[in-house]
């Protein structure tokens, strides 16, 4: 099959075009990437992306697809080997924790930016419960907890990437506490599609955008950065 040409735009720290950007990088499927500032979004952008988000992923200059959990399986569909289950209640399983982790994405967005040290600590709280869970299906069921890299995985190593990096005495994040979870980090680290899918720059990057926020975590989150960038 002729691959079709594939244009992902994207926003340099956002943890969903990072999941498109992991499945496009672990199938080896050329693309080109646009960045564009979501603050101040181009013309032409809202007339691609009804909802104003990305990523949004341009097939032949042409069809304009959004939602990361969408294009990835036009990605995987597309590409072999084929990440998605043929079995469908296996595919709506791998879709069921790939909404549960867009859930997870937004629970750390939410710690990250926090604007009030209660809203911070609220936020810390949530975003443990959900890794708690997450923790103990892993324990539950091999299928999540296997070796063998899926969509799921596409869409869980951005958040680990991100606790990984935001180290604090106040995160919802401990290794110790998650070990299957950490386990499974410690292989996704190490993949090429993982490592290569943020820009080298990737912390100074998260640092310019915690600065331009305002507020209790962003503040906290910058000065800490700022030291290690
Ligand atoms: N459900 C969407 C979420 C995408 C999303 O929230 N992207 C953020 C950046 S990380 C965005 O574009 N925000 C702009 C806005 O909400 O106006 C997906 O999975 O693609």
């Amino acid at each position: 099959m002729n691959l079709p040409h594939l244009h992902l735009i994207s926003f340099a720290i956002c943890p969903f075009v990072q999941r498109s950007v992991i499945t496009l990088k672990y199938k080896q499927t050329p693309f080109d990437l646009t960045l564009i500032d979501l603050a101040d979004p181009p013309d032409w952008f809202r007339g691609r992306s009804p909802l104003g988000k990305v990523p949004v992923l341009i097939v032949d200059q042409d069809t304009a697809l959004f939602e990361s959990a969408v294009i990835n399986e036009y990605i995987d569909a597309i590409t072999p080997p084929a990440l998605m289950p043929a079995d469908p209640l296996e595919q709506a399983r791998t879709r069921a924790w790939i909404e549960y982790l867009s859930e997870q994405t937004f629970a750390q967005y939410h710690w990250m930016t926090a604007a009030t040290e209660d809203a911070f600590e609220l936020a810390r709280h949530n975003a443990a419960r959900g890794l708690e869970r997450l923790e103990q299906q892993m324990i539950q069921d091999d299928r999540l907890g296997r070796s063998a890299f899926s969509l799921i995985d596409a869409a869980l190593a951005p958040i680990l990437m991100r606790y990984a990096l935001l180290t604090d005495p106040d995160s919802p994040w401990e290794a110790d506490a998650f070990p299957r979870l950490a386990a499974r980090w410690d292989e996704l680290r190490q993949m090429p599609a993982v490592r290569d899918s943020v820009p080298a720059d990737f912390t100074a990057q998260l640092v310019d955008y915690l600065r331009a926020q305002e507020g209790f975590a962003p503040a906290h989150f910058a000065a800490k950065l700022d030291a290690s960038a």
